[in-house]
C-alpha cells in the first residue's frame, strides 16, 4: 500500500523488504544499534553509505588522523569481553587502529550480515495508515520499517566551500574526510591546506614531511594543545583491564563522559598557583586544558589568563616571530571553539618547506589551473587539500529528504533551528529516532559514551512499545519546545560558542545560527533521559494500532 502523505520515487512503489527497523549508517553508532536490536528479536537493516564499517574512522583515512578521547575511553563499554580481548596501542587511538577496531566489533557480533554497504538512504517518508516509515535507498530500493534510526554521524557531511574556478585546477583536489584508501604521494609535490581546524592540525605536519613545499592558508588562527601521545605498554594494558567495571561505573558519572577526567582546580589561586596548574596541564597533554581551573570556561580574566599562557607557549615554538604572531592572532576566548590537540604542529613552521598564509588579510579569490590567488599572490600548487570541515549536527540527517506526518519535511521543521526532544526524537517524525543528533551531548562529550546511551535508551523504549502492543511514539511539541529551550539557557550562560565555528553553524552559508548540544553534562542528559522513561515516557504519546489516530 503506497503512503497516503508520501509517495515513493523509488523503482517500485512496493517496499522490497520489510523490516522492524532499518539503521542509517554503519559506524560506530550504527553497530552498537544493530546489535541491540536485533538482541530485541527485532529484523534490522542497515544501510552505509562506504564500502566498510566505522563511519567517521571509515572517511576520514587522511595521514596524521587520530582521536583526541583517550583510547581507554574512546570504546564501546557494552561488552566487557570485547575491552578484555582488544589491546589498545597508544594514548590517543589513530585513525587505522580505530578502523581495525570497529571491523574486529563487526566480525566479532557478526554484524555485517544485516548491513548493506554501499547504499545510501535518500529519501525517507512516515506512511501514516501504516505507522512505517517507507525509505528509498541510492540503489533503487525501497524498503519499509516500523522504526527509524538515524546513525548517520554529527560530523559527517562534508563542508568542503565553493571557490571559484576550482573545476580549472589542473592539479588533485580533495577532502580530508574524503582521503583515498590507497593515499596521496605528496612526495616533492607543492600542497596547499586550507584550513586550521583539528583536521588541518593534523595533516599538515605530515604532508610536510615529504611534500617539496607546503602552503597552509590559515582564516581565523586556533588554540591549540600538545596531545603528549604515548604507546601504551603492557602493564598499562593490564591496569586497564583490570579497572574495567570501576571505570566503567565511574564515566557514567562525571561530566564529559570520561573514566579520567581532568579535576579542575578551585579558581581560588594566586597567579603563581595558577601558572603552576596550567604548566602541568600543558605538559600532561590532551583536550582538557580548559578545564583545568574551575573558571576558565566562566570567568573571562581567568580564560585570558589560560589562553595567554597558550599563546606564550606557541612563541616559544616558532621561529620566526612574524609567523608566530599570525599564530597566536586569536580573537575569541579559550574553550569558546572545539580545543584543538597537535602533535608537532607549531614545530612544523620551523621547517623551510612550510609557508603561512593569512588569509583573512588577503582572502582567497580563486582557484586557478595552477594553484591557488588570494588578493595579494597566486601561490602555484600540486595539490589542494580541503580541511574544511563538516556541516555539523544536522548536515547529515538534512542531506536526505526526511518527511513527516502530513508530509513535514525535516528540513522545513527545522530551517529556523533544530528543536528536539531529549535530543532523541523530532515531533511530528513519529519512530524515528536519532543518535548523536541536536539537542544530546554529541561531539560534547566522550561520543562513544553517548552512543551507548543514546542506543540503550532507544533499545529500552522499542522493547516497552513491543511489550505494551504500541505501533507508534511521537514526542509533544510542548515537551520538545521545554527541551529544546533548556539546551538554548544552557549554551547562554557559557563562553563555548562564543565566536564562529563549526559548533555555532556559522561555517554553513545560510544555515541557522546556534549550538544545538545539550551541555548540562552527560551524566545529568543520562539522568534527564532516564527520568523520561521512568515516568512511562513522558512528554511522548503513544498509540496502540486500535487506538483512534
Ligand atoms: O573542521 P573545522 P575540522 N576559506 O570546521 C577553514 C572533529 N575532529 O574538520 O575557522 C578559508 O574545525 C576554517 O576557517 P574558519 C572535531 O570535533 C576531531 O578541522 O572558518 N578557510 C577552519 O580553519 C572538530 O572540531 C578530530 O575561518 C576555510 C577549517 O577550514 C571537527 O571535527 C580530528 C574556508 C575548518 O575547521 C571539525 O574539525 C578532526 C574558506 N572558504 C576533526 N572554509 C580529532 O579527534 C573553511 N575554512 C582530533
Amino acid at each position: 500500500m503506497v503512503a497516503e502523505t508520501y509517495e515513493t520515487t523509488g523503482a517500485g512503489a512496493q517496499p522490497e523488504g520489510d523490516f522492524d527497523a532499518v539503521v542509517i549508517g554503519a559506524g560506530a553508532a550504527g553497530l552498537y544499534a544493530l546489535h541491540r536490536l536485533r538482541g530485541l528479536g527485532l529484523s534490522v537493516r542497515v544501510f552505509e553509505q562506504g564500502d566498510g564499517v566505522g563511519g567517521t574512522w571509515y572517511w576520514n583515512r587522511y595521514p596524521g588522523a587520530r582521536c583526541d578521547v583517550e583510547s581507554w575511553d574512546y570504546c564501546y563499554s557494552f561488552s566487557e569481553e570485547l575491552e578484555q580481548e582488544w589491546d589498545w596501542t597508544e594514548r590517543f587511538p589513530s585513525q587505522p587502529e580505530l578502523e581495525r577496531y570497529f571491523n574486529h566489533v563487526a566480525d566479532r557480533f557478526d554484524l555485517r550480515r544485516d548491513i548493506q554497504f554501499d547504499t545510501r538512504v535518500e529519501r525517507a517518508g512516515f506512511d501514516e495508515g501504516r505507522n512505517r516509515w517507507i525509505i528509498d535507498t541510492s540503489g533503487g530500493a525501497t524498503v519499509s520499517a516500523r522504526f527509524l534510526v538515524s546513525a548517520a554521524g554529527c560530523l559527517s557531511e562534508v563542508n568542503k566551500p565553493v571557490i571559484p574556478g576550482a573545476e580549472t585546477f589542473a592539479g588533485v583536489q580533495l577532502h580530508t574526510a574524503r582521503w583515498p584508501d590507497e593515499g596521496v604521494d605528496v612526495a616533492g609535490k607543492r600542497v596547499g591546506v586550507i584550513g586550521t581546524g583539528s583536521s588541518g592540525v593534523q595533516v599538515i605536519p605530515q604532508v610536510a614531511r615529504t611534500a617539496d613545499h607546503v602552503y597552509v592558508f590559515q582564516r581565523t588562527a586556533q588554540y591549540t594543545v600538545p596531545a603528549r601521545n604515548r604507546l601504551l605498554d603492557d602493564e598499562a594494558r593490564q591496569e586497564l583491564r583490570d579497572s574495567f567495571a570501576e571505570r566503567q561505573k565511574f564515566k557514567r558519572t562525571t561530566p564529559a563522559g570520561l573514566s579520567r577526567p581532568v579535576v579542575p582546580a578551585s579558581s581560588d589561586l594566586d597567579a603563581a598557583a595558577r601558572a603552576e596548574i596550567l604548566e602541568a596541564s600543558w605538559q600532561r597533554g590532551g583536550p582538557g586544558f580548559a578545564m583545568t581551573i574551575d573558571d576558565i570556561l566562566t570567568n573571562p580574566e581567568s580564560n585570558e589568563r589560560a589562553a595567554r599562557f597558550v599563546r606564550d607557549k606557541v612563541r616559544a615554538k616558532v621561529d620566526d616571530q612574524a609567523v608566530a604572531e599570525k599564530l597566536v592572532d586569536i580573537d575569541f576566548p579559550i574553550g569558546a571553539r572545539r580545543l584543538i590537540v597537535d602533535i608537532d604542529y607549531f614545530e612544523t613552521y620551523n621547517r623551510d618547506n612550510v609557508t603561512l598564509v593569512d588569509v583573512k588579510a588577503a582572502p582567497i579569490t580563486e582557484i586557478t589551473s595552477g594553484g591557488l590567488r588570494t588578493l595579494d599572490a597566486h601561490y602555484d600548487l600540486d595539490v589542494l587539500v580541503y580541511a574544511t570541515g563538516f556541516d555539523g549536527m544536522t548536515g547529515a540527517l538534512l542531506s536526505m529528504d526526511i518527511r513527516g506526518v502530513g508530509g513535514l519535511a525535516l528540513r522545513d521543521k527545522w530551517a529556523d533551528g533544530a528543536g528536539t526532544y531529549i535530543g532523541l526524537v523530532a515531533s511530528g517524525f513519529p519512530n524515528l529516532f536519532m543518535i548523536t543528533g541536536p539537542g544530546s551531548p554529541a561531539v560534547f562529550s566522550n561520543v562513544m559514551l553517548s552512543i551507548e546511551q543514546h542506543v540503550d535508551w532507544i533499545a529500552d523504549c522499542l522493547a516497552h512499545m513491543v511489550e505494551g502492543g504500541f505501533e507508534r511514539i511521537d514526542a509533544d511539541p510542548e515537551a520538545e519546545a521545554r527541551w529544546t529551550r533548556l539546551v538554548e539557557d544552557l549554551v547562554a550562560r557559557s563562553i563555548v560558542g562564543k565566536t564562529n565555528s563549526w559548533w555555532t553553524g556559522a561555517n554553513i552559508p545560510g544555515k541557522p545560527r546556534g549550538i544545538t548540544m545539550y551541555l548540562g553534562g552527560t551524566h545529568n542528559y543520562r539522568a534527564a533521559c532516564d527520568e523520561v522513561a521512568a515516568n512511562g515516557y513522558e512528554g511522548f504519546t503513544l498509540t496502540r494500532p486500535a487506538d483512534p489516530a
